[in-house]
């Protein structure tokens, strides 16, 4: 193996965001770029000479390429032993399972999660630690400080291309390299937890279901368990290749983006169930027959009916959920009497609360959900959690929602985005809302009081660090809540989100369209940060 050093000038861009490091494909494109963020990484992994990583992506443009690139790195670098997906495909659950079943270092995640693909798209890369889950802050911001001084990279400058849909093991200099199969163990993961068996009956007796897996890496995962698995016709799940531009689409899978899914759901040939995961399968979008479930409504009721999966029969130890997620999960964990986490926003929060037994089940209002079985959210986990809820309790998923709220009350909630806007912009408006937080409580504003007016921040209440700055919040009298964030998942400008959420114990007024639930929240929330004045844009980009 002959090993070369390059010299560069270092990058100061490389910052991971919620979620890893996340830009265009073309600025992951330039010399030496992704070359840099890889040899930060394994310079800030102490201890990893010798060590197992796994490797895979969600298949997007690039993906290959890149993975060819941190071959060379790794066997450079003085990695033992790497595991590839076939294809370089794992989806991000997936791997989380791997990293967890091999008791490896650590992984690399190939992916830009639900931002669009292409060689006009998004890339992006994520490491993640032992546990099966996104790298602490504490490595995040290590491996940024590594970036910014960054002068040389070390690379294997004799490889040869390898074929990654060859499954087998081969060396490259003292590396070990293995291409494993991406989907057979996590299909043995998910049939350990769900009663695969009541799900099949359900399936055969009649019940009528659509995947859109949105030519994103969930295709084959779900192709293998809904219909090889659980018998499903062929054709339940659609769009299942992955391509490397995700047909063109958006693989968000939302009321929006998840467009042929939502048309059926909503028409009158709508089916019992309908389901979409996202670019590398860890968000999930449910719905039932002109029907959709918020994800803050699904968390609650999977919290719920947790011990009708066979894998959770015990039920549950505790519950969390990202702060701007509604407090519906709240409401059941206080009747079971189990303890209830907020965190900021990112999974990575959820790590130390799942790893010390704290909680078993976590979601956040961006449509993720997941438990303790990996340490990342699992897009078709939970959808097979709720066939396996649906398949226990014998009622369509409206009639599931409208008994959870007969019981705890419904939390309308909504989510408004205003996408790639100015960045000046947008945290001017986050400033402006910053000052005013002090003089906001007992405030009325058109005619709801305010509460409490603060800046969300965490503590982790199982290593003491600390996290600031995760959102303003207006908490109201009446339980009803605005948020104001920005997310940290973009690569491009700046991207508004405003949180909306009402309690509503009256099982009368349970029926409303959550928009017009919310209206006059949706007015105070424009009014108090001058939308759009400030943005100069009149409507969200996409509502969910
Ligand atoms: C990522 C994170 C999630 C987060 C979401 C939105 O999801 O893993 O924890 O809720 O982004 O984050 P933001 O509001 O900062 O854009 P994914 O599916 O993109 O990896």
């Amino acid at each position: 193996m002959i090993v070369q050093t390059h010299q560069i000038t270092p990058f100061d861009d490389q910052k991971p965001g919620t979620s890893g490091l996340r830009k265009r494909v073309r600025h992951f494109q330039q010399p030496h770029y992704l070359q840099s963020f890889v040899q930060a990484m394994f310079d800030s992994l102490e201890g990893l000479a010798g060590q197992t990583l796994v490797i895979g992506g969600d298949g997007r443009y690039w993906n290959c390429e890149a993975i060819q690139t941190i071959l060379a790195m790794a066997a450079a670098n003085g990695v033992g032993r790497v595991l590839v997906g076939q294809g370089g495909i794992l989806s991000t659950p997936a791997a989380s399972a791997l990293i967890r079943h091999h008791q490896a270092f650590g992984g690399i995640i190939l992916s830009a999660s639900h931002n669009p693909g292409g060689p006009d798209g998004d890339f992006g890369i994520k490491y993640n630690a032992s546990n099966g889950g996104p790298a602490p802050e504490k490595l995040t911001n290590a491996i940024f400080a590594r970036a910014c001084e960054l002068t040389e990279y070390r690379i294997m400058s004799d490889m040869q291309p390898v074929d990654l849909n060859l499954l087998g093991q081969f060396q490259l200099g003292a590396m070990s390299v293995e291409i494993i199969d991406p989907v057979s163990h996590y299909v043995e993961l998910m049939a350990r937890l769900f009663d695969f068996d009541a799900i099949r009956d359900m399936l055969l007796g009649g019940f009528r279901m659509q995947f859109d897996a949105m030519h994103a890496v969930t295709g084959p995962y779900a192709k293998a368990i809904i219909e090889g698995v659980l018998g499903a016709p062929e054709g339940t799940v659609i769009n299942a290749v992955p391509l490397e531009d995700f047909g063109g689409g958006h693989p968000d899978p939302n009321l929006t983006y998840a467009k042929e899914l939502t048309a059926l759901q909503f028409s009158p040939d709508a089916l019992d169930f309908g389901a979409a995961s996202d670019g590398d399968g860890d968000r999930n979008m449910i719905l039932g027959n002109n029907f959709f479930v918020t994800p803050s409504d699904s968390l609650a009721v999977i919290l719920d009916n947790i011990h009708l999966a066979p894998g959770y029969a015990k039920g549950a130890v505790g519950a969390a959920r990202s702060m701007p997620t509604s407090a519906a999960m709240d409401r059941v964990a206080q009747f079971k009497g189990l303890p209830a986490y907020e965190t900021p926003t990112g999974w990575k929060f959820f790590g130390n609360l799942l790893d010390a037994d704290r909680i078993t089940l976590c979601g956040e209002e961006s449509f993720g959900t997941g438990s303790n079985h990996v340490r990342e959210k699992d897009g078709l986990w939970a959808v097979l959690f709720w066939l396996n809820i649906l398949a226990a309790r014998r009622q369509s998923v409206q009639e599931v929602l409208e008994d959870h709220w007969s019981r705890y009350g419904r939390t309308y909630y909504s989510r408004h985005d205003y996408e790639e806007v100015d960045s000046k912009s947008a945290n001017r408006l986050m400033e402006g809302l910053r000052m005013r937080l002090p003089v906001l409580a007992g405030q009325k504003i058109a005619g709801q009081v305010i509460d409490l007016a603060d800046e969300f921040g965490y503590t982790d209440p199982i290593d003491n660090s600390r996290t600031d700055k995760q959102g303003v919040r207006i908490l109201f009298k009446d339980g009803s809540r605005i948020v104001f964030r920005l997310s940290g998942t973009g690569s491009q400008g700046a991207t508004l989100r405003v949180y909306l959420e009402r309690y509503e114990p009256d099982p009368e007024r349970h029926g409303l369209d959550a928009q017009e639930a919310l209206a006059d929240l949706i007015r105070i929330a424009d009014q108090m940060a001058e939308i759009r004045q400030g943005l100069g844009r009149e409507t969200p980009t996409v509502i969910t």
